[in-house]
């Protein structure tokens, strides 16, 4: 078989944390690992993402180009991914001159089809700089908590998405100025009009043969109904549109970065006398893509309809997408200092690489988010990998040595146990493999762990240490049996901690075409795991906090002078002062000549009173019937319009002046009291 495997192209904006690794890299490794010692074709890609407002805002961050930027980023992610062993064939980068013309070629391909829609809309544009302003490149006032500093797709502050036009007194990062809005056009992929192509191609084919959580997404979004997206953006960091009518624009990020598989695969074909097509446009091999599950649109949906409406590829077999992982309890953050970025991992534990790689799939998020923390990475390597798997290899490999100088000795007839273990060796390994083409490397990795487990019971049980002295047929038996199991152990560690399964055949002195054959010499043991002290995994858990903390403080200083308040500074008991209570409307209605006031009815649950309030813009007397609300009780009555009114409702107003009810979440008998 011929695979094509990718793993999701990282932005170059900055580290990348090992949730990231937990993701999309380390179970993409260890599949094709796999793959490729079944001897199959495969190649494995993927590259930085060097597009995109995330690396333009990074360089003004970093007061520096976005060349500068990704140059830098580049190397980090290449380097972190080699150290841990994730063996890309390539590992390309979209500023590739070869990706950009790629990319324009496709754009060009879907273009003469026709396949694009052109939208004109208005968008802010910056007089002075003359440029279209990205949405992240607008900064203003935010609707919802008046944060002065929100961007233009969302509020920093209180969180919430923006459009740039929700922005109260807009101004353009770049000078300083008030945008102005202009015309602009876009061209847009209609996936409204691939509905019926992807129900076929998914809800029809791939639910039992997709993830329940990626098929899920991918159900809803279909079942959502599907609007265009436009593709090129104003911006002059990008791949250019390659259109007269253009001129000033590139392609949006999302539309070259999966077209940079395509470019990563070409690039290493070049060198590897190979032909990419094979791999992109032959029915028979399998495109696999290995991301994290805020992707899934793009390459469930987005990616495989331009695919399709090109005509010339294939479409991916599988998305084996992963939850998120968690870090101590929490959802892991580079930016809020929630995270173990790849680079700091290998600084402190630059020997421990392949312990995280089993530490990360044995937590790996497939099926639902996972929690990483710094103790039970300690006791995985503690309880699993020192105690059970190391301790099998290494009291085999040392009484090899003690009794039979290193020779693997001649064994005597097998006994009950012997046929269980031979039995077992097989069924592992039957099961492992099975697994991993299954994508469900943590149950595979427990496979593997559980022929460690019978050997080392075995060893336990037979105590060869003790029957050395009375049986000596038998102890040989024993221990060159000890000896395959161990050797079946390597060939199976190699997927998923590479370096040890390296280290061990070595101990062992073996390799892939050789059998552990009697008289065959091993190596010295050595420990292929060590415990990690306390107080350094102790120091890891404050480090964290204490950056957190760091974090924390920086951004209430950065926040503080924005916060001015409404009305005066009060104490707890002025505002004890107030009486509020739960209460529904029973009634409403207009009040005569009066457009803004509606007579509500309202049931306090100790009586029933009058309110009068001013929402009759914004609702319909029938519609809030029912409405729980949230009432001032002891509001002294006040006369509008020739009628009482006994209280006030409580509402939320935006900036906009948009209005919605305060109330208890849930519902609550009339009369509550809130506070
Ligand atoms: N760079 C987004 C991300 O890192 C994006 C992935 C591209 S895959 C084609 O989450
Ligand atoms: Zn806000």
């Amino acid at each position: 078989m011929r695979y094509l495997i990718t793993s999701a192209l990282p932005y170059a904006n900055g580290p990348k944390h090992i949730g990231h690794l937990a993701g999309a890299y380390l179970p993409a490794d260890i599949y094709t690992r796999y793959l490729k010692a079944q001897g199959h074709d495969v190649a494995f890609v993927c590259g930085s993402d060097e597009h995109g407002a995330a690396i333009t805002i990074q360089a003004m961050k970093e007061k520096t180009t976005p060349k500068a930027i990704v140059d830098k980023y580049h190397e980090l992610l290449k380097t972190c991914f080699e150290q841990f062993h994730i063996d890309f064939d390539i590992y390309h980068r979209t500023s590739d001159p070869l990706h950009h013309t790629t990319a324009q070629e496709f754009f060009t391909n879907l273009d003469d089809k026709g396949i694009f829609q052109i939208d004109e809309s208005e968008q802010y544009y910056d007089e002075e700089a003359k440029v279209f302003l990205a949405d992240r490149y607008i900064k203003g006032t935010c609707p919802n908590c008046a944060y002065e500093s929100a961007f233009g797709d969302q509020c920093e502050r209180c969180g919430k998405s923006l459009s740039p036009n929700e922005l109260i007194n807009p101004v353009s990062t770049l000078s300083g100025n008030k945008p102005t809005l202009k015309p602009t056009k876009h061209w847009s992929l209609p996936l409204n009009k691939y509905e019926g192509f992807l129900q076929e191609w998914i809800l029809k084919d791939k639910k039992d043969k997709w993830r329940n959580t990626v098929y899920g997404q991918c159900k809803s979004w279909i079942d959502g109904g599907l609007q265009p997206r436009a593709v090129t953006r104003d911006l002059d960091w990008g791949v250019k549109v390659p259109l007269k009518e253009a001129e000033g624009k590139v392609l949006y990020v999302w539309f070259d970065a999966p077209i940079g598989y395509i470019s990563a695969t070409k690039a290493w074909a070049e060198k590897n006398n190979k032909n990419w097509k094979d791999y992109w446009c032959d029915k028979e091999t399998k495109l696999v893509h290995f991301i994290g599950k805020d992707n899934i649109v793009f390459h469930c949906i987005i990616f495989p309809v331009m695919l399709h409406a090109h005509g010339e590829f294939i479409l991916p077999d599988n998305v084996p997408a992963n939850e998120f992982l968690n870090l101590e309890g929490e959802k892991m953050s580079t930016s809020r200092g929630w995270s173990i970025e790849m680079h700091e991992f290998l600084e402190t534990f630059p020997d421990k690489t392949d312990e995280l790689r089993y530490y990360l799939t044995a937590i790996a998020p497939e099926t639902k988010d996972a929690d990483f923390t710094w103790k039970g990475f300690q006791t995985a390597n503690k309880s699993e990998l020192v105690d059970i798997l190391g301790n099998f290899v290494n009291r085999i490999v040392m009484l090899t040595h003690k009794f039979y100088d290193g020779l693997v000795p001649l064994p005597g007839e097998a006994g009950e146990a012997e046929k269980n273990i031979a039995l077992e060796i097989i069924s592992q390994t039957k099961k492992v493999h099975d697994l991993i083409a299954q994508c469900k490397f943590r149950e595979a990795q427990f496979e593997m762990m559980n022929l460690a487990r019978a050997g080392n019971k075995y060893l336990a049980d037979a105590e060869p240490w003790k029957l050395i002295k009375t049986d000596e047929l038998h102890t040989k038996t024993i221990m060159y049996t000890g000896l395959q199991v161990a050797v079946h152990l390597s060939k199976l560690m190699q997927y998923f901690m590479p370096i040890k399964a390296e280290q061990l055949s070595s101990m062992l002195n073996f390799n892939r075409f050789l059998n552990l054959t009697p008289g065959h010499q091993i190596n010295q043991a050595e420990y292929l795991f060590k415990p990690i002290e306390d107080e350094l995994i102790e120091a890891q858990i404050q480090k964290l906090k204490k950056r957190v903390e760091e974090k924390i403080e920086l951004a209430a200083t950065a926040a503080t002078p924005a916060f001015k308040p409404l009305k005066p500074e009060i104490t707890i008991d002025d505002f004890n002062k107030i009486d509020l209570r739960a209460g529904t409307i029973i009634e409403a209605k207009k009040v005569e000549k009066a457009d803004k006031l509606l007579q509500l009815t309202i049931d306090m649950g100790f009586e029933v009173r009058t309110v009068l309030s001013g929402i009759a813009m914004h609702y319909k007397p029938e519609d809030i019937v029912g409405q729980q609300v949230t009432v001032v009780a002891n509001l002294a009555p006040r006369k509008m319009r020739g009628i009482d009114s006994y209280g006030m409702i409580l509402m939320a107003e935006d900036a906009d002046g948009k209005l919605v009810f305060v109330n208890p979440r849930e519902a609550i008998s009339n009369g509550s009291d809130v506070k």
